[in-house]
């Protein structure tokens, strides 16, 4: 046996100063990296997600063996490719004499689980990529009833003096919404993301994705993501200069010919590694103090990332790897096809799918509040909404997706992330965007032909779920609102609202 160790490095752990590259030594150690069928296959991501993946893997370990490690890289298509994680560490050992690995926790239990079953002696690092470690959510989650991310985003701001001034938040609150949230106007001015020319490297990629997950859903081309730390650096000083400004402002809005507004499109650049998550907050603290963006946009933003990002993160570990299973609500219909692309005659999640099959990208509010919110009011099976989310997107890796899913989106986690479920009739999507103008339905209409089915399903699901929200604070008034209606109109709402489900589970057109 040599005293060589095996280096673990995984395809969203791609940073040079990652747990388990810190704690080795290139003279002695073996980094091990591996595209395999187990992490490509366990759903059938969206094909953008895996090029990204593969490219930036292929180029961060290009990068290592330039600095002078020694890495044992094996590509997809290989021979000798043992087809999982632990499976090429088993491989790699032999072929390296080597009976130890050192890894950096993976951000998903499926994975852990699967390390801590491998027959070699690994030593799992804490991910220190984050804001906050493991202990600090714990204790901050330690004997409080209700774990609210307001609260725990205050506590990240006074630890990390983040917009604090002399103790205080700066501008003496801390949060700006109240000035967010408002709808946009289309404008040919909008800022445009930056997008990049896929080099050889990256064509090659594309290629090898084409014949092997052309079937997955969703468009490979044209691909235009970054694909290494440098050039996502790029997108972030872009995203300064140009969108923060508004960031907070339009937050909220979605317009169905523009479909990145004044986001900034970093989620997957950091859920991979290739930007630093107190590093963006910095630079946007900076840009904030610098006079280029005002403190609703910068807060907005931070907010994003040192609450809701670490928030999530906390959650997903804190309550284990039964939580993406959960199903307070007891919802069982199945996921409709339109979510894969069929016809639909809402404009709405019409945009908002073809959106994500071209782009594997959708901002918060689309998935909040269109794909989420028609799948909780026509009650569809949380585990296949999960399921949905973690194979269409980008960024999706189960950590982050799973509470923003299930905890938030679904209200499956029955209320441990969301004080009240996200669900609106068509008002608010109306109000928001520019969708209803286009679309079959008539947002005005409440029943009869015609009528916008998120006015139907809103009220089926409320009443429903009434014992569960009927005493809610932020749920009440919805009750009341509803009481008020005379006995034929309540009854016309319910009943058109099953005829919907009921067409939409048979497969029909909705
Ligand atoms: P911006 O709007 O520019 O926000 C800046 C950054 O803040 C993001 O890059 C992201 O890192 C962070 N952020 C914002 N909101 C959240 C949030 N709720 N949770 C965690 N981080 C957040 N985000 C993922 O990274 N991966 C997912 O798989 C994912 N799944 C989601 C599923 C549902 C149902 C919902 C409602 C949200 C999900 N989100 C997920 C959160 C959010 O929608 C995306 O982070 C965001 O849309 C990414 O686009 P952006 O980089 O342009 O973000
Ligand atoms: C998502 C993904 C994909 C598609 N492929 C690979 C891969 O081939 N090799 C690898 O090391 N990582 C891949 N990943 C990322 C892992 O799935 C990710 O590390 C775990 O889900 C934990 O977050
Ligand atoms: Fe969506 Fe209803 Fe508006 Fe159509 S009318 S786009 S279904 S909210």
């Amino acid at each position: 046996m040599s005293d060589t160790r095996l280096v673990l490095v995984l395809g969203d752990q791609l940073t040079p100063s990652v747990a388990a590259l810190a704690a080795a030594e290139k003279c002695r150690d073996v980094v091990v990296m591996a595209e395999v069928a187990a992490e490509t296959d366990y759903v059938r991501h969206h094909p953008k997600k895996i090029a990204l993946i593969f490219a930036a893997m292929r180029k961060f370990a290009a990068q290592l063996s330039e600095e002078g490690w020694q890495v044992a890289y094996t590509r997809l298509d290989d021979d000798e490719n043992a087809g999982s994680i632990p499976g090429e560490l088993l491989r790699r050992a032999e072929e390296h004499g080597a009976t130890q690995v050192i890894a950096t926790r993976p951000g998903e239990w499926r994975l852990i689980e699967a390390l801590e079953d491998c027959p070699l002696e690994i030593d799992l690092l804490e991910d220190t990529r984050f804001i906050a470690s493991h202990d600090d959510f714990e204790q901050w989650a330690k004997g409080r009833k209700a774990l609210r991310m307001e609260y725990f985003y205050r506590e990240m701001r006074r630890k990390t003096g983040l917009l604090m001034e002399g103790g205080e938040p700066a501008g003496d609150k801390w949060n700006y919404d109240h000035d967010n949230r408002k709808p946009a106007e289309d404008d040919l001015l909008l800022p445009k993301p930056l997008w990049f020319e896929p080099d050889v490297a990256t064509e090659e990629v594309l290629s090898l994705v084409q014949s092997r997950f052309g079937k997955n859903f969703g468009k490979l081309r044209p691909f235009g993501f970054a694909t290494t730390a440098d050039e996502a650096e790029k997108v972030l000083t872009h995203f300064i200069e140009h969108a923060l400004e508004n960031f907070g402002t339009y937050q909220d809005a979605m317009l169905q010919n523009q479909r990145f507004l004044y986001h900034s499109l970093i989620s997957a650049y950091l859920n991979i590694g290739l930007l630093d998550p107190l590093d963006v907050c910095q630079r946007v603290e900076a840009a904030w103090k610098e006079g280029k963006a005002p403190i609703n946009a910068a807060e907005g933003f931070i907010r994003q990332i040192l609450g809701w990002r670490e928030y999530v993160r906390g959650i997903y570990f804190h309550k284990g790897p039964e939580y993406p299973r959960r199903n307070a609500l007891n919802h069982q219909r199945s996921l409709p096809p339109l979510y894969w692309g069929a016809e639909t005659r809402m404009n709405c999640l019409s945009q908002a799918v073809k959106q994500t099959e071209e782009e594997a990208y959708a901002h918060h509010i689309q998935r909040l509040m269109i794909t989420g919110n028609f799948a909780l009011i026509a009650q569809i099976n949380p585990a296949e909404v999960h399921e949905w989310y973690l194979e269409v997107y980008i960024d999706a890796f189960e950590w982050v997706e799973a509470p923003n899913t299930v905890g938030m989106s679904q209200f499956a986690d029955g209320g441990v992330i969301a004080s009240k479920p996200y669900v609106s009739s068509g008002n608010y999507i109306n109000k928001m965007s520019d969708y209803c103008g286009a679309c079959d339905y008539s947002v005005s209409k409440k029943t009869g032909e015609g009528a916008c089915p998120f006015n139907l399903l809103y009220w089926h699901f409320l009443l429903r779920h009434r014992d569960r929200f009927e005493q809610g604070p932020r749920t009440a008034q919805m009750y009341r609102t509803w009481d008020r209606m005379d006995d034929a109109r309540r009854e016309t709402v319910l009943r058109e609202a099953e005829t919907f489900l009921d067409r939409m589970s048979k497969g029909e057109t909705v």
